[in-house]
């Protein structure tokens, strides 16, 4: 996958990174930089309340449930509220909708962007110290720019992302960001307050030794071909890595090789995981970096969401490995 080689040195920051998308493409007349500086800036705003979080009242359940009935955490709320009110404040995006709220969110601003995002995923881990990630899309708006937002303009393929990132709350925070020409890492160096370029022009194997999936689910798979694939890789004596965080899960096998899988099971038939909020961005940045995303049939990025809340199942990673599987 041929990608214009990113010609800035690692230990630029963000900031400078994304002056330089301006310069490259001149028509985004710098609204798309500001977006993305919102959403960097909020990612500061989490991780430090993250790395608070056995100090003060912020971890365990909040005491709600999200739209699609899983226990919210305290975090969780936190999170939503830190992005939203930034990108609301930023005036770049003029909508967002989000895993833990119902319907979207009508900034009513003037901008050309809206924005799909999961706050924060796989919080149930953070009471015992696992990384979590926050995952992010961003679409140009469908309707007229000043006009009321509709659901069409945030019920779009993920072929139609402008930009998609995550950000790892690891043993280092990374912002890990695609702009539709190559995958990019910047590691966030706390001391400055910023994410400094870390990982140019990231590239995942076309085929690994890892494979991700909760082996509680064996008996639960609904698609044979997963079944065979998983036992096929037991003999192979692949290393099974799963540590039920999805972000944590597929930025190893971003570096490594490998592939992360979700199936179709009897309590989850149509998948666990979010197109819009988890599984559209992932699989933006996957395709990115050479590899591939499907939900078993059909490339992820050609889905077409019916719902915001719409789930799929997701086999994500190198090529060769998930080609096994579709
Ligand atoms: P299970 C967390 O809730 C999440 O959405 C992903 O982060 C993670 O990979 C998956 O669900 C874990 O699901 O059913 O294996 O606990």
């Amino acid at each position: 996958m041929e990608h214009s080689k990113i010609a800035l040195p690692i230990g630029i920051t963000l900031d400078r990174f994304i002056k330089n998308i301006d310069n490259l493409q001149p028509n985004t007349i710098g609204e798309l930089s500001q977006l993305l500086r919102d959403i960097a800036l909020a990612s500061k705003v989490v991780n430090r309340e993250m790395n608070k979080a056995g100090l003060v009242d912020i971890i365990g359940n909040y005491g709600n449930q999200n739209s699609t009935g899983e226990e919210q955490q305290k975090l969780d709320i936190l999170a939503n509220i830190r992005f939203t009110r930034a990108l609301s404040k930023g005036k770049e995006a003029c909508g967002v909708i989000s895993e833990e709220t119902e319907d979207f969110i009508d900034f009513n601003n003037k901008g050309s962007y809206v924005v799909a995002i999961d706050p924060l995923d796989g919080s149930s881990n953070i009471d015992v110290n696992v990384s979590v990630g926050s995952i992010f899309s961003i679409y140009k708006r469908i309707t007229p720019n000043g006009t009321p937002l509709t659901k069409k303009d945030f019920l779009q393929k993920g072929i139609n992302q402008v930009a998609a990132g995550y950000i790892l709350y690891g043993t280092s925070t990374m912002l890990v960001l695609t702009l539709g020409d190559g995958v990019c890492g910047f590691t966030y160096e706390s001391t400055l307050g910023e994410y400094v370029l870390s990982h140019k022009d990231i590239e995942i194997p076309d085929t690994g030794s890892i494979y991700s999936i909760n082996d509680g689910l064996n008996n639960f798979i609904m698609n044979k071909t997963v079944i065979e694939y998983i036992n096929d890789c037991r003999k192979q004596k692949l290393t099974a890595r799963y540590i039920g965080s999805l972000v944590a899960d597929f930025h190893r096998n971003l570096l490594k090789g490998g592939i992360y899988l979700y199936p179709e099971t009897i309590q989850s038939p149509e998948g666990k995981l979010r197109l819009l909020f988890e599984c559209n961005a992932l699989a933006f940045i996957v395709e990115q970096a050479g590899g591939k995303a499907t939900n078993g049939k059909n490339r992820i990025m050609e889905v077409e969401p019916l719902d915001f809340h719409q789930k799929s199942s997701l086999y994500i990673g190198s090529s060769q490995m998930v080609d096994q599987i579709a």
